[in-house]
């Protein structure tokens, strides 16, 4: 089959904080994603998500036990991209997203003038992007607050953070409105209440009660939502009128395990909890009164201040994006837990996982695209989808990956259908172009890219980059539009 559109925008995604390296070249400091330590991975499906105490990251600052810090050189695209950006024009992608570390930027987080030697490297990283013709979509937080800020200020639990983030969006409208197209001032926003850690900046150790937690992690929440309504009204302000402003929300499809009423409640429950909240307030600019009913019922207590409940309503995003890898079931009682590393969801019997319990569902993309035009009537973007799995070079120094071709048609296939539907969606960037260090087990070893990076668990290797059999598969692609 032919994909439906023809001027839909297709490319690649990453994050500095799984790509960069060289964490402590040019005056950047640290994030509390760098001092978690690689670990042997005994069951890839058990939880790895954030984890970190404070002691095993005060331990980390002073590295006496010669542990291995992956976030700390990524895949060195800080010395690399020039290559790297050369084979994403090869591959045919018309848009790149990738995340500026705010670390760089401004590293202390108080900075009085922003540092000029991370402006200059991303200002050469949009040269080769412009150069290649290669659109940019920019996520400004991708679940790296600088530590000097949870130090200094507590992380996003503190209203004062939002002012600070304010300031590092303005630097970046200012320094990079002309070849910036797309903003997301927060990648998978709903992340803050499954880890305070990578979400927040704040330790989970901190807290000592559920309740104590789970207020901070929606107070925290809210105030990364005040921080994005100020970034898209500063941004209107400053940047180029055709700029348009996203959210990001991992977005698991749920289903209910069975028709039982209270397993389809319970689905519609989870779906609210874990989704609509997040694109409720995004997008309609309203707390829902589902959540405000949770709060209530659960003793969470959100401090607002007098205007914020309007500024959130005056300030939507242009544009809904999200990230999709997989389903899950959802049911009161008796569902086997499967759905991964990263997620409490259950069992599905109609699908295959991969090694980590995700379990792939292509349809679910669609069934998605559908509900959320439904709901929200705004352009929708997939900022991430693709798969994960170990892979080796073979004697031919490439990866005969046919089961990321069929994932990525399968799920293109579904894309295109969705805009049969109706749906208006607009592009799609795969996690990843090129392998990266995993976000969740900081392994190498978990694969996505249609790229190759010589580099195993511990950073051994060349980091040589080599075209796997997707690489190809994927140019055809955006050349013919067959699927
Ligand atoms: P890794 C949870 C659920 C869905 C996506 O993840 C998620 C997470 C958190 O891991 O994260 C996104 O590397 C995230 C990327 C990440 C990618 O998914 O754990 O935005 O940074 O690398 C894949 O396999």
């Amino acid at each position: 089959m032919k994909f439906i559109k023809d001027d839909f925008l297709w490319g690649g995604a990453t994050a500095a904080s799984q790509v960069e390296g060289a964490y402590n070249e040019g005056g950047k400091t640290l994030t509390m994603l760098e001092m978690k330590p690689f670990t042997p991975i005994k069951d890839r499906t058990a939880i790895h998500f954030g984890g970190n105490t404070k002691d095993d990251y005060l331990k980390a600052i002073e590295n006496k036990e010669n542990l291995h810090y992956p976030k700390r050189f990524g895949i060195d695209f800080y010395h690399r991209y020039k290559e790297d950006i050369v084979l994403f024009k090869e591959a045919g992608m018309g848009i790149y997203r990738m995340s500026i570390a705010w670390s760089r930027i401004f590293p202390y987080g108080d900075d009085e003038k922003p540092n000029q030697s991370g402006i200059d490297f991303y200002r050469n990283v949009f040269e080769e992007c412009k150069k290649a013709g290669i659109k940019v979509m920019v996520t400004m937080h991708h679940f790296d607050t600088p530590y000097e800020i949870t130090k200094k200020y507590g992380g996003w639990t503190n209203r004062i953070v939002i002012d600070l983030f304010v300031k590092y969006a303005e630097t970046l409208f200012k320094e990079f409105d002309n070849v910036v197209d797309f903003w997301l001032p927060f990648n998978e926003i709903n992340v803050a209440i499954w880890s305070t850690e990578v979400g927040l900046g704040v330790f989970e150790s901190d807290f000592k009660s559920k309740n104590e937690r789970d207020q901070a992690a929606y107070q925290g929440l809210h105030h990364q939502f005040i921080a994005q309504a100020k970034v898209i009204e500063l941004g209107k302000k400053m940047c180029k009128p055709e700029t348009k402003f996203g959210c990001m929300v991992a977005n698991i499809t749920t289903y209910s395990l069975d028709c039982n009423p209270i397993n389809e409640m319970a689905n519609l429950k989870s779906q609210q909890l874990s989704r609509w909240f997040f694109y409720d307030v995004v997008a309609k600019g309203e707390y829902p009164t589902y959540i405000k009913r949770y709060f209530a019922e659960n003793n969470i207590n959100i401090k607002m201040e007098n205007n914020d409940e309007k500024f959130l309503k005056n300030n939507t995003v242009d544009f809904i994006s999200f990230s999709y890898y997989m389903s899950a079931t959802v049911a009161v009682q008796g569902n086997d837990k499967a759905s991964g590393n990263v997620s409490t969801g259950g069992k599905n019997p109609f699908l295959e996982a991969t090694e980590w319990g995700w379990q792939i569902d292509p349809i679910g993309l669609r069934v998605s695209l559908n509900q959320m035009w439904d709901r929200y009537q705004k352009p929708l973007f997939i900022s991430e989808n693709g798969i994960g799995v170990l892979e080796n070079l073979n004697s031919k120094n490439t990866v005969e990956d046919d089961y990321r071709i069929e994932y990525l048609s399968k799920h293109f296939e579904q894309i295109s259908e969705a805009i049969k539907d109706g749906v208006d969606v607009f592009g799609y960037t795969m996690w990843t172009p090129i392998d990266v260090v995993s976000a969740s087990t900081n392994e190498m070893s978990k694969r996505y890219g249609i790229i190759y990076v010589d580099y195993d668990d511990y950073h051994n290797g060349t980091g040589n980059r080599f075209k796997k059999k997707s690489f190809y598969w994927f140019q055809n692609f955006m050349k013919t539009k067959e699927l």
